[in-house]
């Protein structure tokens, strides 16, 4: 989301920097805007749809490709039912206007149950915990930086990622020095001292997946301490007398034991945040891709709640975008156990089943069995736990189409590929993530180059492919005909003409009077700086989406899940051989790129970013020396990683980026094969989730590490 001025001469780009006026970044960007520039001309990113015949892949016409689709697609629903197809995005949807508005049409065309996403290798207990205490999915808390005094977070590295759930303008690291210059306090939990562990007053190691026992014994205390005030939230919150007979079961001294934090510290962090004026507390994927997902994001809602911080500068508060998605579409707000998967029963939250199964709807035969994929914006072979069982259950798929620029380790067991335009060749506007603002503002981008002809974005092949899909569909001439007509009335629909209505009619709107000085998309493009619309405001309880405008501050279904917590902890119930695997794995990301970037030479070039972190008496341990490829080996498999040794890592904990393993055959893709790394999610397990949301665990898997 942050501004960038890209100097072109018409057809290259020349230089790509930070835009100084910039109503959010002001100038600050991070290595991945600049590498934008290599993918643009990267000779390997697909401009035609291609398609595999004989295992050889050919450039077919954008119409053969569309009919072919289309018709593979009905054909699999025709005779094997609505679920036999499945869906995917990945997260190159998420700041995607074109294909973020594919999403919905997909769901309601397709009509399949199968549908899947990258949230749930993300930050779908997020979504899950806002759904059950504030009524929507997407009423995101955001971290008031600028105001806080006291910032509590775990399992977030923003100096890598720049704070992930907080649409921040790059250099967020520069907010948490901001706070210690006035006089405030940033503590870091993490079981790795991260790269901002230098920009925090303090970091505590934490044992992988034992934050929900933390946060309870932060509960605990403020309760005990008589520090527990949900303030002028008082009156709106429900269940508050749950809350503490929740928890009594468990004891600050086997939390301590569990956690590797100190009793000391736990109640003294409990009282700091307490009794500050304003205070946070934040974590992003360390908690929600972790064993117990939807505890800790409960808990975290808990204690910012109980502290008086809900709400208020400073504490957890609410953007209030130009487009606001809450109020537009109703089904949005969540739903849960309406269906459930075919295979091993798993429960749909928000109309989406659990990307770790997958594999098993394709792999397991009987009715309902997936046999057509739609997939696009994700490189799940990569990215989902044990990718390579992913990969093996594609190939056993009738059909497979994959909407994405390259021909990489997933889109390489599709049978066709349709390649979007290019970043620059397409509008954006950045419909979701002002969910997430920090500062309420909007943008609007116009496509800066015209692609080669004839050149489709996101939106127009998808809704070309739903298009033909809907007649294909039709069970008689009369709706067949129906399809046709709906059809062409629904290509007078672009992308822009719903940004101006969204515009026009969201909260800061022009509607439709001419001479208003409100939002409409011709305001954005007279604005290419972005138009500030304010700090953010209270909004509660009115923004509240339950029925009883209330916050419930126990739900029953999360309460329930707090036996595992005790059993996984206190009665050895954590479903792993100890003596086996010894060690616990946990992922980074890699500061200068991400995944699909990984595809610009500029961001990968240097020594390999794919190295093992580990603690210098674990590496002694095991006879390993510094740079050394060592054997990893969980339940799902091996890999091998040079030893990064450093005190860093926590005993017992080791440390691999992900998304890096371009070490498949059968991809088009020089310049991420020629730094190939190996792929932490060979060995994830995807039969281990979180119970409760249903998340991946990719953080905290077990592994033993030996010498080779
Ligand atoms: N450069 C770069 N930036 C990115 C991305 C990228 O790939 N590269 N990806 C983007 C995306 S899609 C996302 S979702 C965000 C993610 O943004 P963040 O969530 O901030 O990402 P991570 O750096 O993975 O931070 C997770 C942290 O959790 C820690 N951790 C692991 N297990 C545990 C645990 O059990 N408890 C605790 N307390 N901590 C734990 C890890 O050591 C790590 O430091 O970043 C975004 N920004
Ligand atoms: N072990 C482990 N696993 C993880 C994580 C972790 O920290 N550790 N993090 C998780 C998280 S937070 C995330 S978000 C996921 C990320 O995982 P993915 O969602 O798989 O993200 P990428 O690997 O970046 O792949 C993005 C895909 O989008 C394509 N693409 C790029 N631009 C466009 C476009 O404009 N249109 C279309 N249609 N496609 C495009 C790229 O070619 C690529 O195929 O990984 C998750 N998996
Ligand atoms: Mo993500």
């Amino acid at each position: 989301m942050c501004g960038i001025a890209v100097e072109h001469d018409g057809e290259n780009i020349l230089s790509i920097k930070g835009d100084a006026d910039n109503v959010l970044s002001k100038g600050n960007i991070c290595a991945k805007a600049v590498g934008l520039q290599d993918i643009h001309v990267d000779p390997d990113r697909l401009k035609k749809p291609i398609k595999k015949v004989d295992g050889e892949w050919v450039e077919i016409s954008w119409d053969d490709a569309f009919e072919e689709v289309a018709q593979q697609l009905a054909d699999i629903q025709n005779k094997y039912g609505k679920n036999a197809l499945a869906t995917y995005y990945g997260r190159s949807v998420a700041h995607n206007i074109g294909a973020l508005l594919t999403v919905h049409p997909v769901r309601r065309i397709f009509g399949t149950e199968n549908t899947y996403t990258g949230s749930t290798v993300d930050q779908q207990p997020h979504n899950f915990v806002w759904y059950f205490m504030f009524g929507h999915q997407f009423l995101s808390t955001i971290p008031n930086l600028k105001n806080t005094d006291y910032y509590l977070m775990l399992g977030t590295n923003p100096k890598v990622s720049n704070g992930a759930q907080m649409a921040t303008g790059a250099h967020t690291y520069k907010k948490l020095t901001a706070i210690k210059k006035r006089g405030g306090k940033v503590v870091l939990i993490d079981p790795r001292r991260t790269e901002s562990a230098k920009y925090c007053s303090e970091h505590h190691f934490i044992k992988p997946a034992s934050d929900a026992l933390f946060l309870i014994g932060l509960i605990k205390t403020i309760f005990s301490e008589g520090l527990a005030d949900a303030g002028r939230l008082k009156p709106h919150i429900k269940n508050w007398d749950k809350l503490e007979p929740s928890i009594a079961d468990f004891k600050l001294s086997e939390i301590a034991e569990a956690t590797g934090i100190s009793e000391t510290d736990i109640k003294r962090i409990a009282i700091e945040l307490a009794s500050a004026n304003s205070a946070v507390c934040y974590g992003r994927t360390g908690l929600s891709m972790q064993t117990f997902g939807g505890l800790c994001n409960w808990l975290m809602m808990v204690v910012n709640i109980i502290t008086g911080n809900m709400d208020e500068p400073g504490g957890m508060m609410f953007a209030k975008p130009a487009i606001d998605i809450l109020e537009g579409i109703d089904d949005a707000r969540g739903t849960y156990d309406t269906f459930r998967s075919r295979v091993s029963g798993r429960k749909e939250f928000a109309q989406e089943l659990p990307v770790s199964i997958l594999a098993e709807e394709i792999m397991t035969p009987g009715e309902g069995q997936v046999r057509g994929f739609f997939a696009s914006a994700g490189n799940g072979a990569l990215s989902m736990p044990n990718g390579k069982l992913f990969e093996e259950a594609m190939d056993q798929l009738n059909f497979m189409v994959s909407v994405d620029p390259y021909l990489n380790e997933t889109t390489r067991h599709a049978n066709i590929i349709l390649p979007p335009v290019g970043h620059f060749e397409k509008s954006h506007y950045d419909m979701f993530y002002h969910t997430y603002d920090t500062i309420n503002w909007a943008t609007y981008h116009p496509p800066l180059f015209t692609p080669e002809a004839p050149g489709y974005t996101d939106f127009e092949i998808v809704t070309e492919v739903l298009r033909r899909f809907t007649v294909k569909r039709a069970t008689s001439p009369l709706k067949k005909l129906r399809a046709r007509i709906l059809g062409s009335l629904s290509k007078l629909i672009s992308v822009e003409l719903i940004l101006d209505l969204g515009l026009r009619f969201g909260p800061y709107g022009a509607k439709l009077n001419p001479f208003s000085d409100g939002l409409s998309l011709k305001k954005l493009k007279a604005n290419p700086h972005g138009v500030f619309l304010g700090e953010p405001e209270q909004c509660l309880p009115e923004r509240l989406f339950t029925e009883d405008k209330k916050i419930d501050i126990a739900p029953e279904l999360i309460v329930n899940d707090l036996p595992r917590l005790k059993s996984y902890w206190f009665d050895g119930q954590h479903g792993y051989d100890e003596t086996e695997y010894d060690m616990k794995i946990i992922s980074r990301l890699t500061e200068r790129t991400l995944g699909w970037m990984h595809h610009s030479k500029r961001l990968v070039r240097g020594k390999t970013a794919c190295t093992l972190l580990m603690n210098p008496d674990d590496a002694r341990d095991r006879g390993l020396e510094d740079a050394e490829e060592a054997m990893i080996t969980s339940a799902a498999g091996s890999i091998q990683a040079p030893v990064e040794i450093t005190d860093a890592m926590m005993r017992g904990v080791v440390c691999l980026p992900h998304a890096w393993g371009h070490n498949r055959e059968g991809t088009r893709q020089r310049v991420a094969n020629a730094h190939p790394g190996v792929s932490l999610n060979d060995i994830t397990n995807e039969k281990v989730m979180d119970e409760l949301t249903g998340n991946a665990v990719v953080h905290g898997v077990p592994v033993k590490v030996t010498k080779i």
